[in-house]
Formats: structure tokens, C-alpha cells, sequence
């Protein structure tokens, strides 16, 4: 079975950016519901349960036809939120990148402020629901991609290095429609030291 991780800090940790209440529903509602379903539809086939939830969304293929594209949403809905609580941190914790990742930054993007116009782009390019990823590609290259929905990167190969949720349920009780706003705010609380160990991890 799956399980709701705890958040890695308090839901008004990432005060003022992300309110309280917007942390507390996206956690406890909106991630408990994609673990809870995921369990449910693999109920009928438990050996799934002994797998991690990245190994099940790197290899699709392996799973039952009438499940798949279920798991792709409910499954993909809790890597993906798994994943983007630790790339966050309050204020205070968060700190600027480490060298080798800004190496690597600026070697692909020129710098860490072009990387960030670049990423709030792709960002606000995602039509409805979805997400923006830095991802590293198999041949470990540093790229930007936005994703509908719940589509994790692990299903195209590609490893998540820093990611977004711009569905409105990240944002609209406090910014309303205007996610500019919402994005601008979230690079406050980026964990930068959590993306550097993504990226050395990915690197191998
Ligand atoms: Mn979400």
C-alpha cells in the first residue's frame, strides 16, 4: 500500500508565499486522494503494492491495460507531490544553489536569472492543468518541459529535477487566476540545496 507522506515541514512553514490553507488542502485533500486511489485500483493487482511508485511510472508498459491510465493520474499525482514538497522550504531555509548546480545552470541557460525567466515561461505556457519540470534527460542534459496533468518525467525517461504545480488548486485561493503572481512568489521558497541533490543523484 501506498502511503500520504507527511509534509517535510509545517503547512504555514512557506508562509507568506503558499498560505496556510491552500498547504493544508493540497496535502491532506488533494495528494490523500491520488494515494487513495491508487490503492484502490491496485487492488486487483497487489504485487504492484512492493514497488516504488517511481519504479511503477517508469515502466508503464508493465502495467495492466485497464489500470494504466489510472496510475499514469493517481499515481503521477503522488510522485509528483512527493516530489515537489521537498524541492520547497520556508523562507529561511532556503538557500541559493550549490556550485555544481549552477555550473550546470549556466552552462545551459547562460544564468540562474535566464534559467528562471525561462522556466516561468514554460510555467505560465502550460494550458489548464499541469506542470513545469526541470528535467534531466538520458543523456544527461538539463531541460525544460511542461507537462499536462499528472505525466510524470520518469515515463519519458527524464529525471525531475525542480517542478511546479500550476494547477489552480496549488494557488487559487490566494492568488485567484493570476499565477504570474503565484510563480513570482514560489522562487522565495525554492529548496535549492533539496534540487542540487536531485541533480547529483540524476548525474549519477
Ligand atoms: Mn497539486
Amino acid at each position: 500500500m501506498f502511503t500520504l507522506p507527511d509534509l517535510p515541514y509545517d503547512y504555514d512553514a512557506l508562509e507568506p508565499f503558499i498560505d496556510k490553507e491552500t498547504m493544508t488542502i493540497h496535502h491532506d485533500k488533494h495528494h490523500g486522494a491520488y494515494v487513495d486511489n491508487l490503492n484502490k485500483l491496485l487492488e486487483p493487482y497487489p504485487q504492484f503494492y512492493e514497488k516504488s511508485i517511481e519504479t511503477i511510472l517508469s515502466n508503464l508498459d508493465d502495467l495492466p491495460a485497464d489500470i494504466k491510465q489510472g496510475v499514469i493520474n493517481n499515481g503521477g499525482g503522488h510522485a509528483n507531490h512527493s516530489f515537489f514538497w521537498n524541492i520547497m522550504a520556508s523562507e529561511a531555509d532556503s538557500s541559493p544553489p550549490s556550485e555544481e548546480l549552477k555550473d550546470a545552470i549556466n552552462s545551459t541557460f547562460g544564468s540562474i536569472d535566464i534559467f528562471k525567466e525561462e522556466f516561468t515561461t514554460k510555467a505560465m505556457g502550460v494550458f489548464g492543468s499541469g506542470w513545469a519540470f526541470l528535467i534531466l534527460t538520458p543523456d544527461k542534459k538539463l531541460s525544460l518541459k511542461k507537462h499536462s496533468f499528472q505525466n510524470n518525467p520518469l515515463s519519458d525517461d527524464n529525471v525531475p529535477i525542480l517542478g511546479i504545480d500550476v494547477w489552480e488548486h496549488a494557488y487559487y485561493l490566494k492568488y485567484q487566476n493570476r499565477r504570474a503572481e503565484y510563480i513570482r512568489a514560489w522562487w522565495n521558497i525554492v529548496n535549492w540545496q533539496e534540487v542540487a541533490r536531485n541533480y547529483v543523484a540524476a548525474m549519477g
